[in-house]
C-alpha cells in the first residue's frame, strides 16, 4: 500500500540514472564486434530461440521487442545478433551484469548520497553539491557549460528549433527561481558524472533529474538512449496532466485499474478533479492522501543511501513440459539454487561484511486435477543459516512445508513451474575482526535451532505482514553450535570454561559506548531469541519478530560468576570456549570491558573475585539502573 510522504523541507535536487540497454552494452563490452549492431541478449533457453530480456537500441529501430522469442526477432530483423545470458548450473548467471552495475554505483556515488534501486538504475541525492555548485560556481559564471548538459532535455522549454541555445539560456536565467537554478546545476554534475561512466566502464545511460525520487524517476525514461532530461516544477502539471495512471509506479496494478474503472481516472492529472477527502473515503486514509499527493507532483520519499542489493536472490522457471513432477526433481533444482544463493551471501560477508538473516522460498505450482484452481503455493521464510548444505536443507524444508500446505486435504499430483529462493534482512556485520567471524557462528547456531524447531514462516507480502504464522516442523533440539560448527550436546564445551551471551529484550537502555561489539550483540541477540522456546502461534510469531528487531541488549559474563542468573536466563543463552576467542576480538571492546574480559580469559582467580557491580556488568547490564 502506498505510502503518503509530505514534500521535506527546502529544495531538493534528485536524479534518477538508468543504463541503456544494459545487458546488452555488458556484452557488447565483452565482444566489441558487436557494437552498432541490431544485438539482443537471449534468456538461457532453447524453446523457439530464448525469451529476448534486452534489446539494443538499433534493434529496437527494426522492431524487436523484449516480448519476443530469439526466433521471431530473427524475423523481424534478420542480420540481429543474439547473445545468450552466461549460464552457470543450468541457469542464467546474472553475476557479469551484477558486478557490471557495481562499477557504474561506484562512479555514480561519488557525488551524493545514492540508492542502488536495481540492477542498473540508480538514484541520486544531489542537493548538496548542487548548492555547494550555485553557491561557488554557477552555470551563468562558467566559461562553457558541458556540452552533456546542454544536450539536457528541459520539460515546458518552447521551441524545438536551437533547442542547445535555449537550454543555455535556461542554464543562466539570472530571474530563475531558486529550485530551477538547483536542478540546472544538479543537470551540469549528472552530464558530467554520466561521462565519467562512459570514460570508465563504456556504457551509456540516461537519467531524469528533478526535485524528487517519483518525478525523475518518470523523466530517466523520457528521452533515450545517452540522454537526460530535467523536470522543472513549473513542467510538473502538464506532465503529469497527460501521463496514463497505468505508468505511474504503484498504479500499475489493481489500484490503477480500479481509478480508470470506477473513477474515471485515465491520467494522473485527472486525479486533480478529486478532493484528499474524496480519495481517502474511497482508498483510505493513506493511499487517498497519496493519491491526492501524486496528483500534484508531491513526493518525499528520501534517497537512501544504499550501494549494495536489500537481498539476494536465485530462481529458475520451468514452463509447460519442463514443469517438475516429482520432490527429487524439485530438490535437484533446489540444491543449484542454493548453491548460488551460498556463493553470494558468502561473496557479500567477505565482501562488504554483511550477514543475511532470513531464507525465504517462493514457487509457482498447479495442481494436475481443477480442484482450488486459484490456490497459490504459498510463500515461507525461516531464519538463514550459512553453508551449502544447512541452505538446502532448509530450503527443502521449507518447499516440503509449502507443498504440504498447498495440496492441503487433496492428495493430487501437482507440478512446479517456477523456484526461487532468497536470502535477506541483510544486516551489517560490526568492523572486520575476527569477532565477527567467532559470533557469526553463535549467530548461525541461533538460525539452525530455529529452522529446525519451529519458525518457517509464512512470507506474506509487507501489506499482509500481520498475517505471518509459525509452522511447526519436527524439532532437532540436541544440536548446538559452537564455533559456527554443529556439534552435539554432549561435545558442549563444560561449563567452566563457557562464556554465555545472554541478551535481554529492553530497548530502555541505551548503547554506552559506539564500538561496534555493542551492534554486534544485538545481532546475537536476535538469535538467542531465536534459540528459546518461543510460542508458535500467528500474533505472538509476529510480536517476537518486533522484539528481535528491537532487542538491543546484551550481558556479556563469565559463566562462572553468573550465580545470580536465572534458570530461564541459562535456557537462552549459548556457549563458546573462552581460550578460543581471538586476542583481536577483544581489542574492539572499549578499554574496561577490555581488561575484564582478558582478566576472565587469563586468570580464572581474577574471574572469581570480580564483583557483579564491576564495569563490565554496568556496561552490559540488563538492568535499568545499572
Ligand atoms: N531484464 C531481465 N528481464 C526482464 C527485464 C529486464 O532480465 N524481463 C534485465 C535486462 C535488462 C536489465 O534487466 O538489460 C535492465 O532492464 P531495463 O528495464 O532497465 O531495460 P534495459 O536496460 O535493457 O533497456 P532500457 O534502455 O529501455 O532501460
Amino acid at each position: 500500500m502506498p505510502i503518503p510522504r509530505p514534500d521535506l523541507q527546502g529544495d531538493r535536487v534528485i536524479a534518477h540514472v538508468d543504463m541503456d540497454c544494459f545487458y546488452v552494452q555488458v556484452e557488447q563490452r565483452k565482444q566489441p564486434k558487436l557494437r552498432g549492431l541490431p544485438t539482443a541478449v537471449v534468456q538461457y533457453n532453447d524453446w523457439k530461440g530464448g525469451a529476448l530480456i534486452a534489446v539494443s537500441y538499433e534493434a529496437r529501430k527494426f522492431g524487436v521487442k523484449r516480448s519476443m522469442r530469439g526466433a521471431e526477432a530473427e524475423m523481424v530483423c534478420p542480420n540481429i545478433q543474439l547473445v545468450q545470458v552466461p549460464v552457470a548450473r543450468g541457469k542464467a548467471d546474472l553475476n557479469a551484469y551484477r558486478s557490471a552495475g557495481s562499477e557504474v554505483v561506484s562512479i555514480l556515488s561519488t557525488k551524493g548520497r545514492c540508492e542502488r534501486a536495481s540492477i542498473d538504475e540508480v538514484y541520486l541525492d544531489l542537493t548538496d553539491a548542487a548548492e555547494s555548485m550555485l553557491s561557488e560556481t554557477p552555470p551563468e559564471a562558467l566559461e562553457d557549460i558541458d556540452e552533456e548538459a546542454l544536450k539536457s532535455h528541459v520539460l515546458g522549454l518552447i521551441g524545438d528549433e536551437d533547442r542547445e541555445k535555449n537550454v543555455q539560456r535556461w542554464f543562466i536565467r539570472s530571474d530563475a527561481i531558486h529550485q530551477d537554478k538547483l536542478l540546472a546545476c544538479g543537470a551540469i554534475i549528472v552530464a558530467h558524472l554520466r561521462g565519467e561512466v562512459l570514460k570508465e566502464t563504456e556504457f551509456t545511460c540516461s537519467a531524469g533529474i528533478a526535485h524528487n525520487k517519483m518525478l525523475a524517476k518518470l523523466a530517466s525514461g523520457m528521452h533515450k538512449p545517452a540522454q537526460q532530461t530535467i523536470v522543472p516544477s513549473s513542467a510538473v502539471k502538464d506532465l503529469l496532466a497527460s501521463l496514463p495512471v497505468k505508468k505511474m509506479k504503484q498504479l500499475g496494478g489493481k489500484l490503477g485499474s480500479s481509478l480508470q474503472n470506477d473513477l474515471g481516472v485515465n491520467t494522473v492529472g485527472d486525479l486533480l478533479k478529486f478532493s484528499e477527502e474524496k480519495l481517502q473515503e474511497r482508498y483510505g486514509f493513506n493511499t487517498g492522501t497519496w493519491l491526492w499527493n501524486i496528483a500534484r507532483g508531491i513526493s518525499g520519499d528520501e534517497v537512501k543511501g544504499r550501494v549494495l542489493p536489500k537481498s539476494h536472490g536465485c530462481g529458475k522457471t520451468f514452463p509447460g513440459p519442463r514443469a517438475l513432477k516429482t520432490t527429487a526433481a524439485v530438490e535437484s533444482w533446489l540444491n543449484q539454487l542454493c548453491e548460488e544463493l551460498s556463493e553470494r551471501i558468502q561473496l557479500d560477508m567477505d565482501q562488504n561484511k554483511r550477514v543475511a538473516h532470513t531464507l525465504t522460498l517462493h514457487a509457482r505450482a498447479f495442481k494436475t486435477s481443477d480442484v482450488e484452481p486459484h490456490k497459490k503455493f504459498p510463500s515461507k521464510s525461516c531464519p538463514l543459516r550459512y553453508g551449502i548444505n544447512k541452505i538446502q536443507e532448509d530450503a527443502k524444508k521449507l518447499f516440503d512445508t509449502g507443498l504440504r500446505e498447498f495440496l492441503g486435504s487433496h492428495s493430487n499430483a501437482w507440478r512446479v513451474t517456477s523456484l526461487s529462493i532468497s536470502a535477506g534482512k541483510i544486516l551489517d556485520t560490526p568492523r572486520t575482526s575476527s569477532i565477527s567471524r567467532l559470533f557469526q557462528g553463535k549467530s548461525l547456531s541461533s538460525a539452525i535451532s530455529d529452522a529446525s524447531n519451529d519458525d518457517i514462516q509464512d512470507d506474506a507480502p509487507s501489506s499482509s505482514i500481520g498475517c505471518k504464522e509459525n509452522i511447526v516442523l519436527e524439532s532437532d533440539k540436541d544440536e548446538v553450535f559452537a564455533h559456527g560448527k554443529s556439534v552435539k550436546e554432549d561435545d558442549a564445551p563444560s561449563k567452566d570454561r563457557k562464556i554465555d551471551v545472554l541478551c535481554t529484550q529492553s530497548r530502555k537502555q541505551k548503547d554506552k559506548g559506539n564500538g561496534s561489539i555493542l551492534k554486534f550483540f544485538s545481532g546475537i541477540n536476535t538469535s538467542a531469541k531465536h534459540a528459546s522456546n518461543a510460542p508458535s502461534s500467528g500474533s505472538e510469531s509476529h510480536k517476537g519478530q518486533d522484539q528481535r528487531d528491537h532487542q538491543e541488549e546484551c550481558l556479556v559474563d563469565d559463566h562462572s560468576r553468573l550465580g545470580t542468573i536465572s534458570n530461564q536466563q541459562r535456557d537462552d543463552s549459548w556457549n563458546f570456549n573462552a581460550e578460543d576467542i581471538d586476542p583481536s576480538v577483544i581489542d574492539e571492546l572499549p578499554p574496561e570491558i577490555q581488561r575484564e574480559v582478558r582478566g576472565w580469559i587469563c586468570s580464572s582467580k581474577r574471574a572469581k573475585t570480580t564483583k557483579r557491580g564491576s564495569s563490565i556488568f554496568h556496561y552490559f547490564s540488563t538492568d535499568d539502573n545499572a
